[in-house]
């Protein structure tokens, strides 16, 4: 099936990390009970999939071991078999696991660079895949971003990646594209892809986008120093990214979301 016939616009995908450090729900759900009941919880709001991590990329995070990772994903992905689960993973050896675990979308923040093994990994399942654009890494990315264009080049990379996926065997059909909000970018830059996300679009594949809680909208609230922001902020630009055309909704607020988003859809 067409990845857009799988998850048509608007769909919200529901944001499960098992890690201590995420910026906002960090520790939340380390224990696997807690997790597994927050993901039930956005299943029951109405998330169309809940995207289960076991790493942290926020600004300045440190990389985890495939088994560290395993670890904390392997049980909420277990007790979640048969639900419609996506694992937000750049590794090879977890996504194959969760693959077998029931997961049936892979949220590769490296689109692919991350980990030489994970294109044939997704290829075999038939499964389907976001690729993200990040500028640097997460231990640095924040330090400096520059664009001479960002709408242009982040729609430039994700051509690039789009077409060594396919490359790779995994049919386009099956493929998403996220701009990568806050991944090496300014508060303007996140701003700009959003208002720019017709750019992105003319790939002619479904955008999924992850504004909720990040800290750039935390900042065009005021707060200069803000590492996250609120629940009303993110719907905010789920709203406007909604009205702007992404398809598919990285948040971490599920049913207040999935309301917000039925009542744009009806009115836009
Ligand atoms: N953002 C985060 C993590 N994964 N995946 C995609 N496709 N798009 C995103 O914007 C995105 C992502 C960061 O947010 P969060 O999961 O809240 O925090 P952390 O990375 O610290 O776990």
């Amino acid at each position: 099936m067409r990845i857009e016939d799988r998850f048509p616009r608007p769909s919200v995908m529901g944001v499960v990390n098992v890690t201590p450090d995420s910026f906002s729900d960090g520790g939340v759900n380390l224990r696997p009970g807690d997790a597994i009941a927050s993901a039930q919880r956005m299943l029951d709001g109405g998330a169309a999939i809940v995207d289960v991590g076991g790493e942290s990329t926020r600004p300045g995070s440190e990389a985890v071991s495939a088994e560290e990772e395993l670890g904390r994903v392997a049980p909420v992905l277990e007790a979640l078999h048969g639900a419609p689960v996506s694992i937000d993973t750049s590794k090879a050896a977890v996504a194959r696991q969760a693959l077998d675990l029931g997961a049936e979308l892979v949220n590769d923040v490296t689109a692919l660079r991350g980990d030489p093994e994970l294109a044939g990994v997704v290829a075999d399942a038939g499964a389907y895949l976001c690729l993200m654009h990040m500028q640097g890494e997460p231990r640095t990315m924040q330090a400096a971003p520059r664009y001479e264009d960002v709408a242009a080049e982040v729609a430039a990379f994700l051509e690039e990646r789009l077409a060594f996926a396919v490359s790779a065997g995994i049919p386009e059909e099956r493929i998403c594209l996220d701009p990568g909000i806050g991944f090496g970018k300014s508060v303007e830059h996140n701003v700009q892809l959003v208002r720019r996300l017709d750019v992105l679009l003319a790939l002619g594949r479904p955008v999924l986008i992850g504004l909720s809680r990040k800290r750039s909208l935390g900042r065009l609230l005021g707060d200069q120093e803000a590492t996250t922001s609120s629940a009303a902020a993110s719907i905010g630009a789920a709203v406007a990214a909604y009205d702007r055309g992404a398809t598919i909704f990285r948040v971490h607020d599920v049913r207040e979301t999935v309301e917000a988003l039925t009542v744009a859809e009806a009115m836009l």
